[in-house]
């Protein structure tokens, strides 16, 4: 991936929130925020996502699959969350794990079969959970039928489904296309002597929205799960699909520079990406009951009401990547600073973006994904001392902030990143085409693998840890990328007997967060926002507050708030006796330390 493509994403525009009431009283004397709740399921899901390929294998082969998982709902559903988000199971060559797909209404076959999928889906909703599919429609594999079809002539239907530059124009304006060795983003062919346009590898060519075939197309095949009774989709580069096809060179100045949105505007989020989602909500969405979620890649605070203001009827929710890239250095891949992060920036971070869904539309919360590393190495302490500590401390946020959480499967046991030391030991082509690439213009390939230690996707990808059998009870067989060898502690077996465990402390987290509307529709309020360690804020609804002081340091900490807490009861703590507060006196923490109030 180009560096700009990283950049873009990475730089805070500045700005300054004033949260002019930092101490308690004042907010608890602050006029409650009227709210028309608008409630509806969605506000209320707490989505686990499953990564399919890694979850539970069943048949020996090394891949996770639906049998796996099927295998497993008593197990999810136990853990209390509402929704379960599957990325890619359809028909797919996985150059992208899925993320290229040759038929959109198969199921791939290392996963399984339709009635496979049909029982899934039953047994889910049997249970009381949701299924939220991955819709993947700003590309597919270049296996796609269309694909095939449309690069053997120019008059063949299927041309138009993507997007080409003839070659008699000469070689096309230059665009930055990930995981592709080259780094380019346009790929010759040569039957119809053009280039084809792909964002991500050249096995994944980039769909042509501008024809309306295309999108009646797409729009039928949602309409198909849809009737199969899904609950929703997200939607993978949802504001890549309208570009702008006049392809304008994008000079290098608008490469190198930082961000301002003119970048993004010629790569992305193109003039009509409004009105197909409007046209996609009218057709096709808005006659179910279902929620959408946005993978809003290059969305800003200022496009993101676009999406999900609710009087525009497009989608319901987005989440962004101002979190989860804040702190990466400038450069052509990902790589954070020695010391890590500036929590006082990431804090602006977040309470940036609740300020945008405070009043309209609505947010989500997430610190991890398949397409991160794992949520404790990268904002917690994966050192064996602080693992749990620091672990349940970011899934205390995740499930008391405003907005959806969308929470990865595997955190709920501390799961860390596995740091592979070899490229021959990564699956993801992300990481090995950039290996390549970098290789292949002399640049230092050491420093890069060192950095995908903290960073690579792979490390959120290696097999969901069960037990201590072997390879954590994820196969029998072979697995299909290395299990990390820290399962013969972390994992379900161990710490669903532990009281103290992770896994315990996210089911208390989700009963909190369920006995609690406050934590779900409350007004957030950041305090003591220049404190360099710990992260407070409240959240108040209909005259009850809740407090949670939460400390992203292995350091003692005390916060700056003062306040007669004679009245506070403490909900839950991550260590296991609760946090003391005496009167008057700063607020104490441990390192790691998360502690939630009721107010009154
Ligand atoms: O990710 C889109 C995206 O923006 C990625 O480039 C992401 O920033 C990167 O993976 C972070 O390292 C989506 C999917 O979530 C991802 O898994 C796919 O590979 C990608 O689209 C292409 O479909
Ligand atoms: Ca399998």
């Amino acid at each position: 991936m180009k560096n700009i493509f990283i950049a873009s994403f990475l730089i805070l525009t500045c700005f300054s929130v004033s949260f002019s009431q930092s101490k308690l009283n004042s907010v608890k004397t602050s006029p409650i925020l009227q709210e028309s709740p608008n409630h509806t399921w969605w506000k209320e899901a707490i989505v686990y996502q499953i990564y399919p390929r890694s979850f539970k294998d069943s048949n020996g082969d090394g891949i996770g699959d639906l049998k796996g998982i099927i295998s497993k709902l008593n197990y999810i559903k136990n853990l209390g969350v509402t929704a379960v988000w599957l990325n890619p199971i359809y028909q797919s060559p996985n150059a992208d794990n899925g993320y290229d797909i040759s038929n959109y209404r198969q199921i791939m076959k290392e996963f399984g079969t339709m009635a496979d999928f049909d029982t899934l889906l039953y047994e889910l909703h049997k249970r009381g959970i949701k299924l939220i599919m991955d819709l993947v429609v700003n590309h597919t594999s270049n296996q796609h039928f269309w694909f095939m079809q449309g690069r053997t002539s120019r008059t063949n239907p299927f041309y138009s489904y993507y997007h080409w530059w003839p070659a008699e124009k000469g070689t096309p304006p230059y665009r930055p296309g990930s995981f592709d060795v080259n780094g380019s983003a346009w790929t010759y062919n040569k039957p119809t002597n053009s280039y084809y346009l792909h964002y991500f590898s050249e096995m994944q060519p980039d769909l042509n929205w501008e024809n309306p075939k295309l999108r009646e197309a797409i729009f039928k095949m949602m309409r198909f799960w849809l009737n199969k009774g899904v609950d929703g989709f997200r939607m993978d580069v949802i504001s890549f699909i309208s570009k702008d096809t006049i392809f304008p060179i994008i000079t290098p100045k608008i490469l190198n520079e930082k961000y301002n949105g003119s970048w993004s505007q010629y790569y992305a989020s193109g003039p009509y990406l409004h009105q197909y989602l409007r046209q996609m909500n009218r057709d096709v969405l808005s006659k179910y009951n279902i929620m959408t979620v946005a993978e809003g890649a290059g969305v800003t605070t200022k496009t993101a009401p676009k999406f999900v203001d609710s009087d525009r009827h497009e989608l319901n929710m987005l989440y962004h990547f101002d979190g989860v890239d804040y702190g990466y250095l400038p450069g052509i891949y990902k790589k954070l600073a020695p010391n890590g992060y500036d929590l006082v920036g990431l804090k602006e971070v977040y309470s940036k973006w609740d300020s945008i869904f405070e009043h309209r539309g609505w947010g989500t919360i997430y610190l991890g994904n398949h397409d991160q590393p794992r949520m404790v190495s990268r904002w917690g302490n994966d050192s064996p001392k602080w693992r749990t500590l620091s672990s349940k401390m970011l899934t205390t946020f995740i499930l008391t902030m405003r907005g959806t959480p969308y929470y990865y499967a595997g955190d709920e046991l501390g799961m860390s990143n596995i740091k592979f030391d070899s490229i021959s030991e990564y699956k993801d082509i992300e990481t090995i085409n950039m290996y390549k690439y970098l290789k292949n213009h002399g640049e230092d390939v050491h420093a890069f693998l060192e950095a995908q230690k903290m960073t690579a996707r792979d490390n959120a990808r290696t097999p969901f840890q069960w037990n201590t059998s072997v390879n954590a009870g994820f196969t029998k067989g072979t697995p299909w990328i290395q299990v990390n060898p820290n399962y013969k502690t972390v994992n379900v077996a161990i710490e669903a007997r532990d009281p103290n465990s992770c896994l315990n402390y996210f089911k208390k987290m989700i009963e909190l967060r369920k006995q609690h509307k406050t934590l779900i529709y409350g007004k957030y309020t950041l305090l003591d926002k220049e404190n360099k360690q710990i992260y407070s804020y409240t959240r108040t609804l209909n005259g009850k507050t809740i407090l949670i002081l939460l400390n992203f340091s292995p350091k003692d900490g005390r916060t700056n708030i003062y306040q007669n807490f004679t009245n506070a009861i403490c909900l839950i703590d991550n260590y296991n006796e609760s946090l003391k507060i005496k009167i008057n006196e700063p607020v104490q923490l441990r390192p790691y330390e998360a502690a939630v109030f009721e107010l009154e």
